[in-house]
């Protein structure tokens, strides 16, 4: 379906992007699905002389920082100061052009968020309650958030957190999840009571629902809109907005020490404190109606954003709402889940290391390879061909080739356009077009689409030289060499110009050596920047080839990391803490169970599982079928013959079609590692365990 933008009706954009988290280092999923994307579309605005800001900063508060602080023994000042830091360089080194890059524990943030709390709590807008949160009795705190992991009651994921799904994207409260754990301790939690503020959020639905479900039905990506639809679909709960922390923006209340603003609560308004940094006119852009606010964000914030901020800001009542909120899904590395705890990642800063210079090479591969409406894989392999078979055979191979023969046959000096014929004037014809379509395309905020016609046009250029072949034209003619090298020299212009948002480095490389000064959005279509009789400046590479030697190292690195998680995780598994121990039963309870000595007869896998064997045992009373989840550890070959234990008189269920009557008794390590209960040869099958 066509996004129909209607950005028509504003006088100014306010983009943001999501605040990372300052609790680590940014990756190329981080810059695929928010920075690059939301970067591209602010470069193009502000080629269109649109009044523009682009708002960013980093996420310090909540519990991913404490977290990290606990792990490395520090404070969480020091981990937000360090990753705050290294932070803003990789997106400065990267070209992400904010027009401010803000933090979170800055001083005008606390005041901005506690006033937009305390102006809400004085207007009635929260719901004070005692409930009952999760405590580690043995840490003494209670456990907010990502303090706790459990089973997710929506997808069954097992390492949910106590605010949200990372699986699924569901936002929950900790009290959902099955089986939770103190990331603490590894304790089971206790509920103690404890006051908090809570956001009304059912109060909002049928105002939300109108908002998003009618009013953004047409112009709100799919996969935003869709979940926007199933969270309103499934009813809107209160939600608790303070924590019992002591990092964050405390709560601006009486009696209410020890406790700040939720994480969620406080990032979102983080756009607005650094707008307030930036400007003094900070409230023309979050005021005005005719400002278009959009936030650029991955799909796990899309709750955060579409239905929490707005509801928050609709509360506050001064504020605008946002017209768009482009969200991208998850980009995957070889295949996997990008994971910071995994080391499963490419991490900006070391991507320098390794290839200086070539940000656009990863700011190209990323955007024609962006998780736009569905997840995607960055491999080592598409990272190369990328280049050799894009960037440098198509794009840097045009620009150069009319660079070198512009000074080959002119000395450098822009020939003059003479007589056209059909082939070049089809050619100005379909360059005409190009930069309406790319525009078109961003302003949908399909950004695959727009960065493939940019390499349409760069393929135009190619085949237009290759066709008109002016190195042969010239002994007889070299007025055609001219027309044909000053056409070609116009392309590699309106590339420099419409190629900006994409590639900033080399479209500023580009017309360097054309000699050109930067070119505004409407000037794309007008096909003379190049003026016959100027000088260009020397030809130079725009883009290098990537051997294979570099591209085997990165994946050679993938694969150490594979196999140093595989080994840390059996040594974690090793020393991991036995399961406590069961209450206490009577011996009567014990001897309901019949347990027997018996012999396995037949052993076959279970075709389509990757857990079950079938088994044929004799039990001394007779000959029976057993299904045992033993298929990981053991091959059939291993197990017939071995003398167990079974429990004999366990009801029977069928599993995969089988009947499997009894089951077998196995010893399983706190690692999962199963070892059989097994007795001396010489016990009798059929003989008794008490
Ligand atoms: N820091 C979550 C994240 O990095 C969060 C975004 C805040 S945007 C206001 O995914
Ligand atoms: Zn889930």
């Amino acid at each position: 379906m066509e996004h129909l933008s209607n950005e028509k009706k504003f006088k100014r954009s306010l983009v943001t992007s999501a605040l990372p988290y300052a609790n680590g280092p940014l990756h190329i999923g981080h810059l695929a699905g928010v920075y690059i994307p939301a970067d591209i579309y602010v470069r193009f605005l502000r080629m269109n002389k649109e009044d523009v800001i682009f708002i960013g900063g980093s996420d310090e508060h909540g519990v991913p920082i404490t977290i990290k602080a606990l792990q490395e023994g520090v404070t969480p000042q020091e981990i937000v100061d360090r990753y705050h830091t290294i932070i803003k360089k990789s997106f400065e080194e990267f070209g992400i052009s904010f027009d401010i890059y803000s933090r979170t524990s800055n001083k005008i943030h606390h005041e901005t968020a506690s006033e937009f709390f305390r102006k809400m709590y004085d207007a009635g807008q929260f719901i004070e309650k005692v409930s009952q949160q999760y405590y580690d009795e043995e840490r003494g705190q209670f456990l907010a958030d990502r303090y706790i992991t459990g089973t997710c009651p929506h997808c069954n994921y097992e390492k949910a957190y106590g605010d949200q799904c990372e699986k699924c994207g569901t936002s929950l409260n900790a009290t959902d999840l099955i089986n939770p754990v103190s990331v603490l301790s590894g304790n089971s939690p206790i509920l103690k009571d404890t006051r908090h503020w809570f956001l009304p959020l059912d109060e909002y639905e049928p105002w939300l629902k109108e908002w998003i479900l009618e009013g953004h039905k047409d112009d709100w990506k799919t996969n935003v809109y869709g979940q926007c639809k199933s969270w309103l679909d499934q009813g809107l709960q209160p939600r608790a907005v303070t924590r019992d922390l002591n990092w964050g923006v405390k709560v601006p209340v009486e009696g209410a020490d020890g406790k700040v603003l939720y994480v969620w609560f406080d990032a979102p308004i983080g756009y607005i404190s650094a707008t307030k940094e930036l400007t003094p006119h900070w409230e023309k852009y979050w005021k005005d109606p005719q400002t278009r606010l959009i936030h650029f964000i991955g799909k796990d914030n899309i709750v955060f954003h579409c239905i929490i901020f707005p509801a928050m800001l609709r509360a506050e009542g001064t504020f605008i709402l946002p017209d768009n909120v482009p969200a991208f899904e998850f980009l995957n590395l070889e295949g996997d889940k990008i994971s910071t705890s995994r080391n499963w990642a490419v991490w900006l800063h070391e991507y320098l290391v390794d290839f200086p210079g070539k940000q656009d090479v990863l700011r190209y591969v990323l955007t024609s390879n962006a998780p736009e409406a569905k997840d995607n894989d960055f491999t080592w392999k598409d990272f190369q061909s990328r280049n050799n078979n894009e960037l440098v055979a198509i794009l840097g191979n045009f620009v150069n080739r009319t660079m070198v023969l512009t000074h080959k046959f002119f000395n450098g000096i822009v020939p003059e356009k003479g007589a056209l014929q059909i082939s070049d004037k089809e050619t100005l014809d379909a360059m005409k077009k190009f930069p309406d379509r790319i525009a078109g395309s961003l302003r949908n905020f399909r950004f695959r689409e727009s960065l493939a016609e940019f390499m349409n046009l760069a393929r135009l250029g190619n085949k237009y030289l290759t066709e008109n072949e002016p190195w042969k034209t010239f002994p007889a003619d070299p007025g055609r060499t001219g027309t044909i090298l000053n056409i070609s020299l116009q392309i590699c212009a309106q590339l420099s110009i419409v190629g900006e948002p994409f590639l900033p480095f080399s479209s500023e490389k580009i017309r360097k050596m054309l000699n050109l000064p930067a070119i505004t959005w409407d000037k794309a279509t007008r096909l003379e920047w190049l003026v016959a009789g100027n000088p260009l400046n020397p030809a130079d590479y725009v883009f290098e080839k990537i051997d294979d030697a570099q591209i085997e190292a990165q994946v050679q690195r993938l694969l150490d990391t594979k196999k140093n998680n595989e080994s840390a995780v059996a040594e974690a598994a090793a020393s991991l803490p036995l399961k406590p121990a069961k209450p206490e039963i009577t011996y009567e309870d014990f001897s309901k169970m019949d347990i027997r000595v018996a012999t396995i007869l037949e052993a076959e896998k279970i075709p389509k599982t990757t857990k079950l064997m079938k088994l044929k045992v004799d039990t001394g009373l007779d000959q029976r079928t057993l299904v045992a989840g033993i298929a990981e550890h053991f091959e059939p070959s291993q197990v017939i013959g071995r003398k167990i234990c079974i429990l004999a008189n366990l009801e029977s269920r069928k599993l995969k079609g089988i009947e499997s009557q009894g089951m077998i008794l196995m010893a399983e390590d706190a690692g999962g590692m199963l070892f059989f209960v097994s007795t001396v040869p010489e016990a009798e099958n059929g003989s008794t365990v008490k």
